[in-house]
């Protein structure tokens, strides 16, 4: 026994020897995110290998080709041999792609191919004259692409190539990312790096990373990019960048992902030459129209604007004492011959406006229903504020049953601790997707259409990409692109499945891996709202970058703009009171909600002072007091990391060196900053509150006016 046992863990060890070889020659950096491709373990590379040793795709365009090519490239690496593209199925098992009208084959197999529409797909294992086959069919060449790339991930992820049958098509219409990016390609809010989009010398350079850009997506079902940043240049409408994003355009095009920029709302002033941007007068409307012409003639599927307006500055249609639908109607008819789509973003809250800003939007919009375009969708993001660590739902979802609505989540980590803090994000945007609007549906009902039957409508994700090599600035924030774009295709996956795959193809197939590793993506956004901003509270970062802690802000020159203004902290108590004693934000939502978000005793705790002023000796579930509570949350957020570290150096054996390396160092970044959160934060409440700490809590490391002492000025992603 104890012979076998040391035998056991000499082989093991040699094995690791072996790996820890191996992984010294695969150069693993990140760049190739999860499409990695390499060899599957022997027995299930034995099992695929039958089933796969040839390609047969019919089919002509460039997505057909892409998706050939995707097949080819993935199962060579996977498999570790060749696959021969061949005309026809010959004497071994292949892989069969196509459209009925591609190829008879399978318009002869009766498969269920009107439940996929034009983007699904079906894949299933089945025998053509004696011969294995795994057939990939769609009605449209798009949906060859997407079916080529799940069935990489279901070889990837250890599926077994027996009795394949999946019929599946995306649930939502757009699923797009947007980026921030500016023209001198800085990247408002971006952490890794400079933009991908090389303007300067597009459209005679096309970076071969603008073909992986796609790749990526399109293995996710993303359909659509916004190249240009929500503050935008009203540049990048002349003729000259029109070329340029046509440039980028016909990259795109095979992988089924339309361009669409945004729009300036002063632009026909700035590059027009007119007077005035006035939705309602007719040279900027005919301005718009021509403009909307020559975008089409040069890209012919651009898919549209996105608009931010009268926000934070941006110029708009108050401007001129007109509404958001006056402006958003202009742009709108502007497109309409084209086919394209207005997005128009509800972020919107005033100078001026002294209501509580989580209300504003809702305001806003709400009365504007049934008086948009056809074309117009207005984009909500996911809460009422701004990206924060943890929001409720945003009212808008459900109250707007004649709007169509895209959700804006922040894939990019403005408000969570920017590349260097590994928070898996799957779990908080399933949390706000399941969350029922009482209005008959869960919000992923909205945005998926269904719920009101929108003809158009889905989900946009603000990027996390730049140029760094591993594209997001963090081997674990590749994980939240990702899953941003899986729960687009399917609003109601799980969070928990999407991250076992992400880090099966991204880093190992093994079990001793997967599952720590998933457990870590799963606790990790509470561990950041732990830390930073806990039991509801909110909006806490410092100016500006929003790097750190900043809860004693309140020189601003706007009173939304202060922490102060959204943690109201005093010697008696602390919290937002949006209940009908305060701002009452709460009835903004449908009445069933509603009653639970007033009601301090039933709302989630992770809400309570979002909607809760609350005394600081009040009682919680936990029967702590609310200050005991908070503190003991904030070091329960730094708990949480320090376990996340001690896992992670847990699971070197499986990682290659240099991504291990990497991502060890970020989270000793994160414990660090964790303890900077937690103990600013309680040294600034406790200076208000003068109460003591509970038993057992650290005394914060540094004075509290040292905490505010800190600076800094050069903290990347920050506009100004
Ligand atoms: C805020 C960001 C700002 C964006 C704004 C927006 O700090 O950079 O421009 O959102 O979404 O969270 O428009």
């Amino acid at each position: 026994m104890r012979l076998t046992n040391l035998l056991r863990t000499m082989v093991s060890a040699f094995l690791l020897l072996l790996s820890a070889g191996a992984f010294a020659q695969t150069g693993e950096d990140g760049y190739d995110l999860w499409l990695r491709y390499r060899p599957l373990e022997a027995g299930l590379q034995a099992r695929y290998g039958r089933a796969a040793t040839e390609l047969v795709a019919t089919g002509r365009s460039a997505t057909v080709e892409a998706a050939a090519a995707e097949l080819e490239r993935g199962l060579s690496g996977l498999l570790g041999r060749p696959l021969p593209r061949t005309a026809r199925i010959g004497k071994d098992g292949a892989i069969l792609l196509g459209t009925p009208a591609s190829t008879p084959a399978i318009a002869a197999m009766k498969l269920p191919l009107d439940r996929v529409g034009a983007e699904g797909f079906v894949i299933r294992s089945t025998r053509i004259g004696g011969r294995d086959v795994i057939v990939i069919a769609a009605n449209q060449d798009i949906g060859l692409l997407y079916g080529a790339f799940r069935l990489l991930r279901l070889v990837q992820t250890g599926a077994a190539p027996e009795g394949l049958d999946i019929v599946d098509a995306p649930k939502a219409k757009l699923r797009l990312l947007n980026h921030w990016d500016n023209l001198d390609r800085t990247v408002e809010r971006g952490y890794a790096g400079f933009s991908l989009w090389d303007w300067h010398k597009l459209p005679d350079y096309l970076d071969p990373r603008y073909t992986d850009y796609a790749r990526a997506n399109a293995s996710i079902g993303i359909n659509g990019t916004v190249l240009t940043n929500v503050n935008a240049n009203a540049e990048v409408l002349t003729a000259p960048y029109l070329e340029k994003v046509k440039a980028l355009a016909g990259v795109f095009r095979p992988y089924g992902i339309r361009v669409y920029l945004t729009a300036r709302f002063s632009a026909p002033i700035e590059i027009g030459g007119l007077k005035t941007a006035d939705p309602l007068d007719p040279a900027v409307r005919a301005w718009w129209r021509a403009k909307a012409d020559e975008i089409y003639r040069t890209i012919p599927d651009f898919g549209g604007f996105l608009v931010k307006a009268n926000s934070e500055g941006q110029p708009g249609p108050q401007d001129y004492k007109r509404n958001h639908a006056d402006g958003a109607n202009m742009l709108a008819d502007a497109v309409k011959p084209h086919g394209g789509v207005v997005m128009w973003r509800a972020f919107v809250y005033a100078a001026d406006n002294r209501e509580d800003r989580a209300k504003q939007a809702y305001s806003e919009f709400k009365p504007l229903d049934g008086h948009f375009r056809d074309n117009v969708i207005v984009q909500v993001k996911n809460g009422a504020i701004d990206f924060q660590p943890r929001e409720p739902f945003h009212p808008l979802f459900g109250a707007m049953p004649k709007t169509p609505l895209v959700m804006e989540f922040q894939i990019t980590k403005e408000y969570l601790g920017f590349a260097t803090h590994l928070a898996y994000l799957g779990t908080m945007w399933e949390e706000v997707l399941r969350a029922d609007t009482g209005h008959g549906g869960t919000v992923a009902r909205v945005v998926d259409g269904s719920l009101h039957h929108y003809p158009v409508s889905g989900l946009a994700g603000v990027a996390n990409i730049g140029n760094d090599r591993n594209w997001t600035g963090s081997h674990f924030d590749q994980a939240n692109w990702y899953a941003f774009g899986r729960l687009a295709w399917d609003p109601d996956a799980s969070a928990r499945t999407i991250a076992a795959d992400w880090a099966r193809m991204t880093f190992s197939n093994e079990d001793g891996f997967v599952r720590p590793t998933v457990d870590v993506m799963m606790a990790s956004h509470q561990a950041v709202v732990d830390y930073m901003t806990p039991l509801g509270l909110h909006h806490l970062m410092a100016t500006g970058h929003h790097y750190g802690p900043g809860p004693w802000v309140n020189d601003l020159g706007r009173p939304d703009w202060n922490p102060t203004y959204y943690h109201r902290a005093d010697a008696q108590g602390i919290g937002f009171d949006r209940t009908r004693s305060g701002s009452d934000a709460v009835s903004q939502y449908a009445p069933s909600v509603a009653r639970i978000f007033a009601d301090p005793k039933r709302v989630p705790e992770d809400l309570l002072l979002w909607f809760h002023h609350l005394p600081w000796d009040h009682r919680m579930a936990s029967g702590r007091s609310l200050w005991d509570e908070l503190v003991l949350r904030y070091g329960r957020g730094v708990a949480e990391v320090r376990r996340m570290r001690a896992t992670w150096e847990s699971l070197r054996p499986f990682v290659d060196p240099r991504r291990h390396a990497d991502v060890a160092a970020f989270l000793r970044i994160q414990e660090k900053e964790a303890i900077w959160w937690r103990d600013a934060s309680v040294a600034y409440f406790r200076s208000i509150n003068r109460l003591p700490l509970p038993p057992g809590a650290p005394e914060p490391a540094m004075s509290l006016d040292a905490y505010k002492a800190l600076s800094f000025p050069h903290a990347p992603g920050n506009p100004s």
